[in-house]
């Protein structure tokens, strides 16, 4: 009997290790991956869903999900949508080409991301067995954002981009009708490659045209080399609470060809307008 008793106590031990041991070696060894793929910085991979591959990746509590960026550019994997802007459960920032990013999911939910300097890169992560059931409803609220009809057009228009030269970056806000605006407030980024060329944030626009001037750049803007600027609208008005949709991102990707067609793109500037809507997604429009 008292034999009986040790091995019993013997085995509570054994399983209570083996409890625990079962607990941690899976968390510890789950790895999830997830490719930024060559091509991802122009848009076009949102239409096959392949900006970030696989899109949607499912991961147990505890797990880690690990990005490859395997395109030319940097990126981000940032939580949130492009049109409310970061949520701040994960964010890179911008991560190099051939670099890595991972993130250990600890909460059961579906974590929507997407790529800061280009806002058609999304993707999702559901964390925990539920899956499905929990977190995230994938309508990422165009519906909270309440006054729908206001409608902004942003224009960016930039100057020759060499090394070593500032970039002129002249941003106009306007109406899809051109009709000027007041009191616009937004942030603007812009980097090249890894470096951060320009960086304003909390920028008060009270006649809604606004120049701004980059440090020196690091090199010429190239294919390999492009300038990515984003905007992010952050509101009307002068005083806080501003008022209006807010957290919509416009960006623009500078990147002068060389040879007959560049001259004649440098020598007019690289106009991209891209419309701003609180009640349909970005649309890019390219004009030059
Ligand atoms: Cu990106």
């Amino acid at each position: 009997m008292k034999i009986t008793m040790k091995t019993m106590t013997f085995f509570s031990i054994l399983t209570i290790v083996a409890a625990c041991l079962m607990a941690t070696i899976p968390t510890a060894s789950a790895e999830t991956t997830v490719s930024l793929p060559v091509g991802s910085a122009a848009p076009g991979c949102e239409e096959t869903n392949e900006c970030y591959i696989p899109e949607e990746v499912n991961v147990g509590v505890g797990e880690m999900v690990t990005w490859s960026n395997d395109d030319t550019a940097a990126h981000t994997v940032t939580s949130g949508s492009a049109a409310n802007g970061p949520d701040g459960v994960f964010d890179s920032s911008l991560f190099a080409a051939g670099t890595t990013f991972s993130h250990t999911f600890e909460e059961e939910g579906t974590f929507d991301y997407f790529c800061m300097v280009h806002p058609w890169m999304v993707g999702a992560v559901t964390v925990g067995l539920a899956g499905t059931g929990n977190g995230g409803d994938g309508d990422n609220g165009d519906d909270t954002n309440g006054s729908g009809d206001e409608e902004l057009m942003v224009e960016i228009v930039t100057g020759d981009a060499a090394q070593d030269e500032m970039l002129s970056i002249d941003v106009t806000f306007k109406t899809l009708d051109g009709m000027s605006v007041e009191h616009v407030n937004y942030d603007i980024m812009a980097t090249q490659g890894t470096e951060t060329i320009l960086d304003d944030k909390g920028v008060h626009d009270h006649d809604g045209v606004m120049n701004h001037m980059s440090v020196p750049l690091p090199a010429g803007a190239s294919d390999e080399m492009p300038v990515d600027i984003t905007v992010t609208f952050n509101g009307f008005g002068v005083e806080e609470p501003f008022t209006g949709p807010m957290g919509q991102v416009a960006t623009k990707q500078v990147v002068p060809e060389f040879g007959t067609i560049a001259m004649m793109i440098l020598a007019v500037a690289i106009i991209s307008i891209v419309a701003v809507s609180a009640k349909s997604r970005l649309s890019i429009m390219s004009r030059l």
